[in-house]
């Protein structure tokens, strides 16, 4: 088998400085022109400075293309490991050319990794959405995928999760190993593959590992930074279900419990832009913007019994039915318990752009939410060899279930504690949009202040543990707002793990169809918030400060 590094000393001799500019802006790299290709056999094995171990490994490999075209066929399967056919180089119109390599871990855990001619020397693990179930190693975009991650020189691997089934199902649960697997350990196992698989292909480690996953893939972010701190450099976890037993359960049961009549919503999904309307025009200008996006839905409170008909009118377009109004002040009053206390929150106002396909769903057709939230209550059911599921629980139960069950504690990635994160000198970035219906953004924000409180301050925690709530977006980016929901994590965190410059703020964007951009805002590290500048245009990023409000503020 070919190896990269015994290669080097050949093509490369000694000498040469290395030019010291910034090498990462927003949204591209610059070019790299004037590198001091003679320094690379001084750096390549024992980099210092990250910033510069990463462009060296750019030019450097990209004269090696001819020297790694017959190791993808011969890679060497790790132990446990089966291939499903032999790796092979891919060329595509629309990804740079790689080695493709499928199989399965351990006999359980499928995965597709590919690892592009031309390496970045990053290795990038990506989660996987809802309950998982499915290799999609196609999927567009940038949530729990890694194409996008290919196309910018990281070797990228992505799996189903441990198991095969639709992404709501939870019937495999019931093998504990396919349960912990899925849970957490799925992180070290698929982790340890791509590593592995990597540095054969290539003859050295990656420079930098980091994962990337949104939805159930940022509840695994948020896993490893407390379960694995030393695995991955940088962890890019978005809006995350980490309290998959409140999210999930308390709030998940309080919706259906509460609006599901059999498959059918008790709000039909016509009321949707009324209720939009409603919300808006209560809350949208409280920050002082009248723009279609709310900068704080906590700031928001409605009453939908100021929106109901006149005598004798009937429910519709203009106005709702006195039933439809006092379910929608239930739903969005937050979880209660049996006597009358709220004990978890509930979906954000501002939350209701697509909120049909997540929450209320139509033609008889459950919403994927409604799905996905009957599945965890199956899985808890099982683990409690409950006979009696019922669609919907009293509170009461429901916090019974998820006190005897020992899912949670498998599953929920609610540990403060991030130490570990600080010893290992490890980063996360936690994002999550505040208008986002199916996991509802009010507890990231609580965990991530019991998290500075257990770090011993907000300025410690954000020295490895940055969270940015963006106003209007909405679930990852499987259904995206009415609003500037454009931006790369993964980027922002390379920035912060390989120049050292924690993200104050992340750059995100809004395009039109025609892919013109319209507005772009900058999203603040929590707490603080975008503030406009007086007089200024309000669809200029540039024309905001990032202001440090009192996080207690309500
Ligand atoms: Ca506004």
């Amino acid at each position: 088998m070919h190896r990269i590094w015994a290669y080097l000393p050949n093509l490369f001799s000694p000498g040469g400085l290395i030019p010291g500019h910034a090498r990462l802006a927003h949204y591209g790299y610059e070019p790299a022109s004037g590198i001091a290709i003679t320094a690379f056999s001084r750096f390549a094995f024992g980099c210092v400075l990250a910033a510069f171990c990463t462009q060296f490994t750019l030019a450097a490999e990209a004269r090696l293309d001819g020297r790694l075209a017959d190791s993808c066929a011969t890679l060497p399967a790790p132990a446990g490991v089966k291939f499903a056919e032999t790796p092979a180089w891919v060329e595509s119109q629309t990804l740079p050319t790689y080695c493709r390599v499928a199989g399965t871990i351990a006999g359980r855990t499928r995965f597709e990794m590919r690892l592009p001619q031309q390496w970045s020397g990053r290795f990038m693990m990506a989660g996987c959405g809802g309950f998982c179930g499915a290799l999609i190693p196609d999927k567009p975009g940038h949530s729990n995928t890694i194409n996008e991650a290919l196309k910018r020189g990281y070797a990228a691997i992505s799996h189903d999760g441990g198991h095969e089934a639709k992404s709501w199902e939870t019937h495999w649960s019931s093998n504990p190993e396919a349960l912990e697997l899925w849970a957490h350990k799925i992180l070290p196992v698929v982790a340890g593959t791509g590593t592995e698989l990597a540095t054969s292909l290539y003859g050295r480690e990656p420079s930098f590992r980091y994962f990337s996953g949104c939805s159930n893939g940022g509840r695994l972010g948020l896993h490893a930074a407390q379960r694995y701190p030393e695995l991955f450099d940088g962890i890019a976890a978005g809006g995350s279900i980490f309290e998959l037993s409140g999210i999930a359960g308390l709030w998940g049961n309080w919706l259906i419990h509460n609006n599901q009549s059999g498959l059918d919503s008790r709000i039909p999904q016509s009321r949707v832009p009324l209720i939009q309307q409603v919300v808006m025009n209560t809350c949208d200008a409280l920050d002082g913007q009248a723009d279609g996006i709310i900068t704080d839905p906590r700031a928001c409170r409605v009453d939908f019994t100021t929106a109901t008909c006149d005598a004798g009118a009937p429910a519709g377009d203009n106005c709702l039915s006195g039933p439809e109004a006092q379910l929608l002040n239930t739903l969005y009053g937050g979880v209660k318990n049996g006597k009358g206390e709220v004990i978890y929150p509930a979906v954000a106002f501002g939350s209701e752009h697509y909120v049909d396909r997540w929450l209320f769903g139509a033609d008889g057709k459950p919403a994927w939410g409604v799905l996905a939230s009957a599945g965890y209550r199956q899985m808890l059911a099982m683990d409690l060899s409950e006979k009696d599921v019922p669609a919907g629980l009293p509170t009461d139960q429901m916090l019974d279930w998820i006190s005897r069950s020992a899912v949670p504690t498998l599953t929920d990635a609610t540990d403060t504690d991030l130490s570990g994160l600080r010893e290992a000198g490890n980063k996360l970035l936690i994002y999550q949009g505040w208008s986002d219906p199916l996991i509802i953004p009010e507890p990231i924000t609580h965990y991530y202040d019991k998290a500075a409180d257990a770090a011993g301050g907000l300025k410690q925690l954000q020295e490895n543990a940055r969270l940015f709530m963006v106003p209007g977006w909405g679930h990852c980016w499987e259904i995206p707002a009415d609003a500037p929901d454009r931006f790369d994590p993964l980027l922002e965190l390379e920035q912060w793990v390989e120049g050292g410059r924690a993200p104050e703020y992340m750059l995100a964007r809004q395009m039109d169809a025609a892919g013109v951009e319209t507005r772009s805002r900058p999203i603040c590290s929590y707490p603080s918030v975008a503030q406009l500048e007086v007089g200024k245009d309000p669809d200029n990023y540039k024309n905001y400060s990032c202001i440090n409000e009192d996080r207690t503020v309500r």
